[in-house]
């Protein structure tokens, strides 16, 4: 084959990657990006073994450690009344998804973070078991290729072949979101990133929480509301106002940062659902700790837990990355899934409880 040839059937290759890429929200848009960051499939079985690591934490030092910083908001929970609610949606954009169809569940009173967990927070839980995460482990994690300096990308080879806006950067891990020459320094008020379900899961029992369920975040991003798309209701920008961190512009080569940020914001942005939550929807995607399935009954279902295994993790909400035209997921009833060692620049958490922590409880 003469070199002519072989170069036709390589700008071939790349247009059709290309369009694979794109996302018009058919079926075949499934594979967005959004969930094609995962490490592999053979940890399932370390994710129990892990979350156990940190049960005899000094939730009373930790509490102290918060308070001494006068930092209200560190750990800051809402309670919230359970009862039924309708989960997802009989009118889905992403069928392939699972996103419906819409069906009663019942949930009995929980607790949820206000905000996503912040660098801040996860440093307090670093300095006080020395835990390392999994991006800090193996070595690398994805980072989305124009939050990179031109160093850092001129050193990267491979990208990721659903959404080659997605790098896999050495050295990229909480401590150092955007590539190895770059920290959380001014930071500190924004979520945690590269953090891995793992990870996300440790922090949680650390901190005497838990991960949500599916229902249960899903739930608290509707905020009361039932069959909206948005916490607040079907209106994106009601009044023209931005209550939420996604992408503006043109996905993937330009962001105009409307609303303010091209990556993360701080958790405090933005105003408040009507539970009292922040960031449910944007900002960062958020573990929760059901298995991943896509098929789901129209049964009324009492405190779902999700299936009792599997290869993904189901994670809600979008982040800073979703545009409506490419991985319109920062609506209540989407979901997306990651193997639960895996870690994005985009993905964060925030973690439950059923009872309040003691050492969150009001001081007698
Ligand atoms: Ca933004
Ligand atoms: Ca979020």
């Amino acid at each position: 084959m003469d070199v002519p040839v072989l170069y036709f059937i390589l700008i071939l290759v790349l247009i059709v990657r290309q369009n694979n890429c794109t996302n018009d929200k058919s079926e075949e848009q499934e594979s967005c990006g959004c969930n094609a960051l995962n490490r592999g499939r053979e940890s399932d079985a370390t994710v129990c073994a892990q979350t156990e690591t940190y049960a005899n934490f000094d939730h009373d030092k930790y509490g102290a450690v918060a308070n001494s910083n006068n930092n209200n908001r560190t750990n800051k929970m809402i309670f919230i009344k359970g009862g039924v609610f309708t989960m997802g949606t009989d009118k889905p954009v992403f069928v392939a998804d699972g996103e419906g169809p819409s069906r009663k569940v019942t949930l009995t009173d929980y607790f949820m973070d206000v905000f996503e967990v912040s660098n801040a927070e996860f440093e307090i839980f670093v300095n006080s078991t020395g835990y390392k995460t999994e991006a800090e482990k193996f070595g690398d994690s994805f980072v989305f290729e124009t939050l990179l300096s031109e160093e850092t990308k001129a050193g990267i080879t491979q990208a990721v072949a659903a959404a080659p806006w997605w790098l896999p950067v050495k050295g990229s891990n909480w401590k150092h979101p955007y590539g190895p020459d770059s920290n959380v320094k001014g930071r500190m008020d924004h979520p945690v990133v590269h953090v891995s379900w793992n990870d996300a899961a440790a922090y949680c029992k650390w901190a005497g929480k838990r991960l949500p369920t599916e229902a249960e975040w899903e739930h608290a991003c509707r905020a009361g509301l039932s069959g909206r798309l948005f916490p607040w209701g079907n209106k994106l920008l009601p009044r023209g106002k931005h209550r939420v961190n996604i992408w503006q512009g043109q996905f993937p080569s330009d962001n105009t940062a409307e609303d303010g940020y091209t990556a993360t914001a701080p958790v405090t942005q933005f105003p408040a659902n009507a539970y009292g939550l922040h960031n449910m929807i944007g900002n960062v995607w958020e573990w929760t700790s059901d298995w991943w399935e896509t098929k789901h009954k129209a049964t009324h279902l009492h405190n779902p837990v999700g299936p009792p295994g599997g290869s993904d993790k189901v994670k809600k909400g979008g982040s800073y990355l979703c545009h409506e035209s490419y991985c319109y997921r920062y609506r209540c009833a989407a979901r997306s899934q990651n193997t639960p060692d895996s870690s994005a620049g985009n993905l964060g958490f925030r973690c439950a409880a059923t009872t309040l922590p003691e050492y969150l409880q009001p001081r007698r």
